[in-house]
């Protein structure tokens, strides 16, 4: 029987965990995230905001993971996921903001008192808190103060120990619709009842379609090598001849290796292969991220030109065989694809112009993408940056039992819907390749990526940049947009747009244009006019224009 609130308890537990002054926190598009000796009291507070979102909905399941995805080791962070694996609702960001900034005791206190009367929680009610980290070196410290969180809200914690974060996420949904496991039986099952599943539909998927070469797999040194490793166990057991992979990069143990000059936002954004990692010109391969969320896949060509396959071709493989799959079906499913302001443009012509699929651009995130795929009976969204899924409505699941009809629900299963999901991703590209018998050249060439760069320009405020139209047009500072038009109007194609970042104490500058010399120059001059106008801060780069 759960005791209502004690907050004497909590105001003891919290006196363990001191808030430090100088920060001031934000729960951001990925959570808290920062230098991890900056977080223990956050994450404790997180343990009470989960303990209170539980409540609040009934005794559901509440999903913690500790992770800070592909930043640098020494950086650690924390995020909460809601009952059906999606993220935390946005309204109670606001509160986990609230709890972290609360400088003592009493301001804990207090802010837990009006979270409770604003949402009428029953204090009563039971809670139930799942819990996961990555392979970082001060997971188990943070690990411990989430534990105290926990405790101190009286709620049941299951340690799930380490996981990826789309298994976190996945869990967290089973849980919540399907028969819990024994207590003490959570770990495991965590892991076995996802392989078992993403195993089993990956052979339904790739039929008996012939196998392809290997793939080789920088795993950023993180949680997804032994994952990884696992999973293709699983599939072996069924059938050792469908899946070969190698994995690189997966050393968990050694310090200072994770995400370094490895894994899918290293690949992306440098467009060079990781270190580590020979590629021969017939070779497949692709970068995880520390949290086996984003999956970037790649080759060179016999010149030893790189080719990278983003979030963005990800996306077109993806929706143009599920469309074939619908078509051929006769099936009437509404199929669409969500993007970002980062999505190449020729991705977006290849979609809306070859694919005849409705395309839609939103801000930067998971949660904006992930709720705009649900307005489709067959959602496919991906970030440029490898992270994405697919979703598909019930509807589409339970359609007659026709053979594109069967594919495409051995595809639905293939694919984790409660979030992006690298391995998962992963999976799924490959039975889409087996089944088109396509090489990364064939699928290459499906379309041509338009030149495109990320710049960062360090300002002395970035919350002075507001943006509109998916963060594709900047509304303040005034009259910045104007000048940046006028530059975009100078280049072929051109493109480009300013954003703060959510992540990083920076702006961020894109840019497209046709040729590689016309794209670089539109960046720097983008990003030097940034940096005259807008508070640029800590010397101007040289190559600004
Ligand atoms: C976070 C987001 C990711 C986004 C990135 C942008 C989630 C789970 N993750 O990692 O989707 O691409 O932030 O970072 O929402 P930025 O705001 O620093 O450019
Ligand atoms: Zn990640």
């Amino acid at each position: 029987m759960a005791q209502i609130i004690d907050y004497n308890k909590i105001k003891e537990a919290s006196a363990k965990h001191p808030k430090l002054k100088e920060i001031n926190y934000t729960y951001g598009t990925a959570g808290f995230r920062m230098k991890a000796e900056y977080l223990e009291s956050v994450i404790f507070r997180v343990g009470i905001l989960a303990g209170l979102r539980s409540k609040k909905l009934n005794s559901k399941v509440i999903g913690i993971m500790v992770t800070a995805s592909h930043n640098p080791e020494a950086d650690n962070g924390v995020k909460l996921v809601d009952p059906n694996g999606e993220m935390l609702e946005q309204r109670w960001e606001g509160y986990a903001t609230q709890l972290a900034n609360a400088q003592s005791e009493e301001d804990l206190i207090t802010v837990i008192k009006s979270i409770v009367s604003q949402n009428e929680i029953d204090e009563s009610k039971n809670a139930i808190v799942v819990y996961a980290r990555d392979t970082r070196p001060s997971g188990p410290k943070l690990i411990a103060a989430l534990e105290d969180g926990i405790k101190a809200i009286n709620a049941v914690g299951e340690n799930l120990g380490i996981k990826t974060t789309p298994q976190l996420h996945y869990f967290t949904n089973y849980l919540n619709c399907c028969e819990k496991p024994a207590e003490g039986r959570y770990e495991e099952l965590a892991d076995k009842l996802y392989y078992e599943k993403f195993a089993n539909a990956f052979y339904k998927a790739v039929g008996d379609n012939q196998r392809l070469s290997t793939v080789y797999i920088d795993a950023a040194n993180g949680v997804g090598a032994p994952k990884l490793r696992e999973l293709t166990e699983w599939i072996n057991k069924i059938n050792d001849n469908i899946f070969k992979v190698t994995i690189i990069n997966d050393d968990i143990n050694a310090r200072g290796k994770l995400n370094f000059q490895c894994g899918a936002d290293y690949v992306k954004t440098g467009q060079n292969p990781p270190l580590g990692l020979n590629l021969a010109c017939e070779h497949r391969a692709a970068s995880l991220d520390g949290d086996a969320d984003r999956i970037v896949f790649y080759y060179v060509e016999e010149d030893g030109t790189f080719r990278l396959l983003d979030g963005d071709k990800i996306a077109a493989l993806s929706a143009g065989f599920i469309i074939e799959l619908v078509k051929t079906a006769g099936l009437d499913i509404n199929v669409g694809v969500v993007q970002t302001a980062y999505a190449n443009g020729s991705s977006t012509a290849y979609l809306e112009e070859e694919l005849k699929v409705p395309v839609s651009c939103v801000p930067t995130g998971v949660k904006h993408l992930h709720h705009k795929a649900q307005e489709y009976d067959v959602g496919v969204y991906f970030e440029a940056n490898g992270h994405g899924t697919i979703l598909f409505s019930s509807e589409a699941r339970t359609a007659e039992q026709e053979k594109a009809v069967k594919k495409l629900q051995a595809l639905s299963e293939l694919i984790n819907q409660t979030v992006g999901d690298a391995l998962s991703d992963l999976l799924f590209v490959e039975s889409i390749l087996m089944n088109r018998q396509w090489s990364f050249q064939k699928w290459n060439s499906i379309y041509t990526d338009m030149p495109n760069r990320l710049v960062k320009v360090v300002v002395s405020n970035r919350h002075i940049f507001k943006t509109t139209n998916a963060e594709r047009t900047l509304v303040e500072p005034k009259g910045l947009q104007e000048k940046i038009d006028k530059l975009v109007a100078q280049y072929k194609n051109g493109r480009s747009f300013v954003r703060p970042s959510g992540t990083e104490d920076v702006v961020r500058v894109y840019a497209e244009a046709s040729t590689r010399e016309d794209c670089d120059e539109l960046a720097f001059k983008v990003a030097g006019l940034v940096y005259d106008e807008a508070g640029g801060t800590g010397g101007r780069p040289s190559e600004f224009l």
